[in-house]
């Protein structure tokens, strides 16, 4: 079991202690699941999550708000446990998060799915011109009478292929570049809406270029005000890029895990591998890595949570030192457990090709270096 004294620091109020236990107590049954066909597998998660009334969290529905301290405790947990039930889980809160912080009534009809798990959500931000510049956004929505028609193409889109609903970021035109963008809900269904490519990555999960054709929404598709688009996104990336440290850290800890099981058990030439000085320090390492970056993703959290308007300096500091970290703890368990640390199947092989999409996606380790230092200024 994984070091949890962490849950006695004063950013967590009992219900998260009580809620960590229980999610504890979930993933022992349930997890992990065979990941053989990721479409499938993540399709039975979100069903299994929302059953759980784990993806309860993942949404606000009006009057509520989002817990980020929840959020960041569950994906920490689930990473430790299965990767793709990370995955799955983080995606309907970040599909959704549009709709959790500006959506209508109407449009948080569909939170309701999303929580339960009867649907599964995208977030369609990045394009191919466009990759970490957002305000290069080049996919246009124009009015046609009181629909919006949406043309251009969006790619490296999570649940792309499997979703019910996107949240699509597109150009309108009120301004230049960031100011001329806005949100929109968008079915899979829409017609002109289609999966141009399947793309495959190391660590297997639904992935895929979509390409919007036309696509006709109607007058209640758009989130939030016009040309507010570029806002509506970074304030969801500021409240989910603490939970992407989160989910690093839980990969962090499960690789520490593994090592201390590893050094324990081998004993080259006779001695315990855990008894010589320099795997010592290599395991204080990684602990101390581990402590910083749940820290940082937990003081990020709870100003959050305590009300802070704008928290994108600690979200960029808490995403970039726990997916770094994470990604050194990693290599350095593979190296604790040699030869057997790159043979498929084991634990920290898998971790090894899990944590390195993290330090890219939702605003890659550079765009964190940037939100940081332009906040110095
Ligand atoms: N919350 C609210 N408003 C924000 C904001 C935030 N976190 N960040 C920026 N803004 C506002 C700024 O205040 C500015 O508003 P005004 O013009 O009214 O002053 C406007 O948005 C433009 O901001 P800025 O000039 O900083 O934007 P840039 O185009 O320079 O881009 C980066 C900033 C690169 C940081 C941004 O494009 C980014 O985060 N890119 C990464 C995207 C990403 O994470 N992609 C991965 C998607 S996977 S889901």
């Amino acid at each position: 079991m994984s070091d949890r004294s962490f849950l006695d620091w004063p950013f967590f109020d009992d219900r998260h202690r009580d809620l960590a236990a229980s999610l504890e107590a979930w993933c022992d049954r349930h997890l992990p699941v065979d990941h053989g066909d990721a479409d499938a597998a993540c399709r039975g998660l979100v069903a299994a999550l929302g059953a759980g009334g784990w993806l309860a969290h993942t949404g606000a529905g009006a009057g509520e708000r989002l817990d980020i301290r929840t959020l960041c405790l569950i994906r920490e947990t689930l990473a430790r446990h299965d990767g793709l039930a990370d995955f799955a889980f983080a995606m309907q809160g970040l599909g959704m998060g549009a709709v959790s912080l500006f959506g209508t009534e109407a449009q948080r009809g569909w939170l309701a799915r999303t929580r339960a798990g009867t649907a599964i959500a995208g977030f369609a931000l990045t394009e191919p011109g466009a990759g970490s510049d957002v305000a290069q956004t080049a996919t246009t929505a124009r009015r046609e009478g009181t629909d919006w028609v949406l043309e251009g193409e969006k790619t490296y889109i999570s649940n792309g292929g499997i979703a019910d609903l996107y949240v699509v970021i597109a150009r309108t035109g009120e301004g230049e570049g960031a100011k001329g963008l806005s949100a929109f809900l968008m079915p899979a269904e829409a017609p002109g809406l289609s999966v141009a490519e399947r793309i495959e990555v190391m660590a297997p999960h639904p992935l895929a270029r979509l390409r919007l054709d036309c696509v006709r929404l109607g007058e209640g598709a758009r989130i939030g005000a016009a040309g507010q688009g570029f806002k509506v996104a970074m304030t969801v990336l500021d409240h989910f890029r603490p939970t992407v440290g989160a989910a690093a850290l839980g990969f962090a800890r499960r690789a520490l895990d593994e090592a201390l099981a590893r050094v324990a058990r081998v004993r080259p030439g006779g001695g315990r591998l855990a008894d010589h000085q320099i795997v010592q320090g290599h395991l204080a390492d990684m602990a101390l890595k581990i402590d910083a970056a749940a820290l940082l993703v937990y003081r990020a959290a709870w100003a959050k949570d305590g009300g802070a308007a704008r928290i994108s300096r600690e979200a960029a500091m808490a995403k970039l030192y726990a997916t770094e970290a994470a990604q050194e703890v990693i290599d350095m368990a593979v190296q604790l457990h040699g030869g057997d640390g790159v043979r498929t199947g084991v634990a920290v092989e898998g971790l090894y090709r899990e944590i390195r999409a993290l330090r890219i996606y939702e605003g890659a380790s550079d765009v964190q270096r940037m939100v940081i230092a332009r906040g110095l200024a």
